[in-house]
């Protein structure tokens, strides 16, 4: 039997298909602007936090970098470090992919990553508009990409790859043809948009689920919603903490991002501790399904495509 020491540094991770272990909460950095040096480096040495979630697009990664090499020269070991980052979809051609990563892992001044994800699975031409213009969504060459990608795991540049903001559609084309199985799917969740459609499909080939935009995103976000505030209410939590609780309860990690220190302490403080089986559940049937992330301002040309509409850009599946 499991002692319960070993059962509670169990709950702290998830296991990939490799065979590597990935902290269930992690420090999300998108929009975290200046702030993100300081709140990398107090996540790890002052809330204990040990993944570190970013993207070359959030252009904070030298940021990131910084909040790394204090933590490390507070005494932190890399190994014990989990740090993802994304590539863009401007460099979503094979001979692109390594240079990408080369110039992610220069900024971040690692000579590894953990994870490397493809941000969203489209290709834009350099310096393409938002929305996109005619001809700037280009064609994508998945399986190119995808052998690249292999191919940083097995030079030791990269641990594990996955993806994130795939439709089932696609899920289905890249496993296809892949050697090595995306590890993780990065994907918006949060009772506001549940997507167990996807879980399942991920769950059907063991891809490891991270789910993102926890909180709704935006600072007008579900720790406002009155059915989270009420149940945080009778647990003695906050309306952060119940939200990040009910995606590991899902069997999802979870990135919150936060730039505030207590924000940040608090987000982690959800070990120990259930959302009992009937809160979990009326969280679960909070209406208005809907993502924030539509992918409609980044993809969608209306008139010229190829997506005319942000149904399209998840292959009408929603
Ligand atoms: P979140 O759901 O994490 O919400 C962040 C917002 O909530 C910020 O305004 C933050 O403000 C606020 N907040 C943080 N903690 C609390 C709390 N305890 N109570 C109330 N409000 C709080 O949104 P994100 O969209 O940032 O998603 C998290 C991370 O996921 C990203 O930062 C990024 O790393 C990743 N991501 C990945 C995507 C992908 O395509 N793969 C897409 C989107 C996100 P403040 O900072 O002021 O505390
Ligand atoms: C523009 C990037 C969306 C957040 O990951
Ligand atoms: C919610 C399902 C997660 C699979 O890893």
């Amino acid at each position: 039997m499991a002692s319960a020491k070993a059962m509670a540094q169990e709950e702290h991770h998830f296991v990939l298909k490799s065979g590597h272990a990935i902290p269930a909460v992690g420090l999300g950095t998108w929009r975290a602007g200046s702030d993100t040096a300081h709140s990398v480096e107090t996540s790890i040495t002052e809330a204990g936090y040990r993944h570190v979630d970013t993207a070359a697009q959030y252009g904070v990664e030298q940021e990131v970098g910084k909040g790394l090499k204090a933590a490390m020269e507070a005494g932190i070991n890399r190994k014990d470090l989990f740090v993802t980052s994304k590539i863009w979809c401007t460099n979503l051609t094979p001979e692109r992919v390594r240079p990408a990563l080369k110039n992610t892992l220069k900024d971040l001044q690692l000579d590894y990553i953990d994870l490397y994800l493809i941000h969203w699975p489209f290709r834009l031409k350099d310096g393409a508009h938002q929305p996109p213009e005619a001809g700037e969504v280009l064609e994508f060459d998945m399986e190119g990409v995808w052998r690249e990608m292999e191919r940083l795991v097995t030079d030791g540049l990269v641990k594990d790859i996955g993806i994130c903001n795939f439709s089932v559609t696609k899920l289905n084309q890249l496993l296809r043809s892949v050697n090595i199985p995306p590890a993780v799917c990065q994907m918006e969740m949060h009772p506001g948009w549940k997507n167990d459609k996807f879980c399942e499909a991920c769950k059907k080939h063991g891809i490891h689920v991270t789910a993102y935009s926890p909180l709704g995103s935006s600072e007008k976000n579900l720790a406002h919603d009155p059915v989270v505030e009420k149940i945080a209410n009778t647990l003695n939590k906050t309306p952060g903490q119940v939200l990040i609780k009910w995606a590991l309860q899902r069997g999802t990690s979870v990135i919150p991002k936060s730039t505030k220190d207590e924000r940040i302490k608090e987000n982690i403080q959800v070990f120990g501790w259930e959302i009992p089986e009937e809160d979990f559940q009326v969280l679960c049937s909070i209406k208005d399904e809907k993502r924030v992330l539509t992918g409609e301002e980044l993809f969608v040309n209306k008139t010229h495509g190829p997506y005319k509409s942000a149904s399209e850009v998840w292959d009408n599946e929603d």
